[in-house]
């Protein structure tokens, strides 16, 4: 069993299906075709499929130019059929992993996906887990399910946790160049998905069990959300201690050792960084253990809408308007710079707070057509031609490709929650 699926892979024979292709599954499986391998791509949603099917990508960082050929030749495609699965060698299930209101994880999409591997699972065949979980995932929740048949791993089928490292909009690393972190439930199990990663990355990182590869991912995210925290409570005391905070991190990143910069904003989107550390914190309260770093950076994020609106408020006060009635103009709603996703985008909890109280308000992104929020719905400007019409114009997502010479230039006042007006000298610009 292990010495022919570990030939196969050796070989780029092995058949790959990824269940889930979303922006984590997507460019996975455009890398294993692209080295080779037979790629089937697992997917609920129809109209996925179908756009797959056609060539066509849905995911930004996947150009249609690189899926085409390789569907034109056979190497991907994509399937609604769960049962092609006992068809596979290999098994990578990449599916989101969000909160339930609770803030309690939600694994279902996980369950989901492994009763569907456990209906075709086969002798011999390898199954991955990449979506992002808790601590004990694998072994406890996957395994058990994988084996009411009575295989057993490491024997008869092998399992491993390994975690997605994309970041939507980062042009420069890719699965290619991005080493990815492997762990299986035995040596066996994590030899083999070390083989197989090693063929589409340039470093595989090896550790001793699933649990450890899934925390190291936690702590990757919970890093960045304890320190985006930080930077944006530093964003509050230099407000109250009349300090531009742009200015204070700027010069504290001239430091060539011992800092990382993180910048403050309108809050924490996207489907990682809100997310995950949560489930860190509710994994280790079933252990009686409260992780206060996580919460507060929870707490600390989550006020930042509040404060870019109430730095809103002042400008129009200070210019003796009220909100009620002001014009104002979001620039940028998607959740960071160069994306086109909305998913838990603070800019939506800014246009929900502005439209609370009263304000005529409007929004332009150019990758964001359309936009819903408590009570309305908005479809964004076509252009900024208009921007010296508003009373305010409010920068909450800082997209490389606007001009902000033209805006600061014709707006009546900016309210910039990004520095994306750094280097641009004028009055009316409010700065977070
Ligand atoms: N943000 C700040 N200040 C900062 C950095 C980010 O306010 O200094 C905000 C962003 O605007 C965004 C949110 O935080 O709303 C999350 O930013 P992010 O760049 O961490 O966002 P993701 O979720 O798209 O990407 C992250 C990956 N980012 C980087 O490594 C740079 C990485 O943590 C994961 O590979 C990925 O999530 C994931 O899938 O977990």
């Amino acid at each position: 069993m292990y010495l022919e699926l570990k030939s196969k892979i050796e070989s780029n024979k092995a058949r790959i299906g990824i269940i889930g292709l979303g922006y984590v599954g997507l460019p996975l499986a455009v890398e294993f075709a692209k080295a080779g391998f037979d790629v089937t791509g697992f997917e609920i949603d129809n109209a996925k499929v179908k756009s797959i099917n056609m060539g066509k990508s849905y995911i930004s960082d996947v150009a249609t130019a690189a899926l085409s050929p390789l569907v034109k030749d056979k190497r991907l495609k994509a399937s609604a059929d769960f049962s092609r699965l006992k068809g596979m060698d290999a098994i990578i299930t990449c599916v989101p992993t969000p909160l339930r209101k609770s803030k309690d994880p939600d694994v279902s999409y996980i369950i989901s996906a492994t009763s569907s591997i456990f209906q075709s699972l086969k002798k011999g065949q390898l199954i991955i887990l990449e979506s992002t979980t808790y601590p004990g995932t694998t072994r406890e929740l996957v395994q058990p399910m994988l084996e009411q048949g009575g295989l057993k791993c490491g024997v008869d089928y092998f399992l491993a946790f390994s975690p997605e490292r994309v970041d939507p909009g980062n042009s420069r690393y890719g699965i290619h160049n991005t080493a990815k972190v492997v762990g299986g439930v035995t040596h066996k199990c994590g030899t083999l998905a070390e083989m197989l990663y090693a063929r589409i990355t340039n470093k595989v990182v090896r550790v001793s069990s699933t649990e450890a590869a899934e925390m190291v991912k936690l702590l990757e995210n919970t890093f960045r959300a304890v320190n985006i925290a930080l930077v944006n409570e530093v964003a509050l005391m230099c407000d109250r201690l009349n300090l531009d905070v742009w200015e204070i991190i700027d010069a504290a990143a001239s430091k060539p050792f011992g800092y990382i910069p993180f910048y403050p904003g309108p809050g924490i989107g996207g489907h990682c960084i809100p997310l995950d550390p949560h489930y860190l914190s509710w994994k280790l309260k079933t252990l009686n253990f409260y992780s206060r770093f996580i919460e507060l950076a929870g707490e600390m994020n989550s006020r930042m809408p509040e404060h870019l609106v109430r730095k809103v408020v002042d400008a129009l006060n200070d210019a003796g308007k009220t909100i009620r009635n002001a014009a104002i103009l979001v620039i940028g709603v998607a959740y960071k710079k160069d994306v086109s996703d909305l998913r838990e985008s603070p800019a939506l909890d800014v246009m929900n707070l502005l439209w609370k109280r009263h304000a005529k308000l409007a929004y332009y992104d150019p990758y964001v057509k359309s936009v819903h929020i408590d009570g309305a719905s908005f479809k964004s400007v076509g252009d900024l031609n208009a921007v010296g019409s508003y009373d305010a114009v409010v920068i909450v997502t800082d997209h490389s490709n606007i001009d902000y010479g033209h805006i600061v230039k014709n707006a009546k006042m900016v309210i910039d929650s990004r520095n994306a007006t750094r280097g641009i000298k004028s009055k009316n610009v409010v700065k977070l």
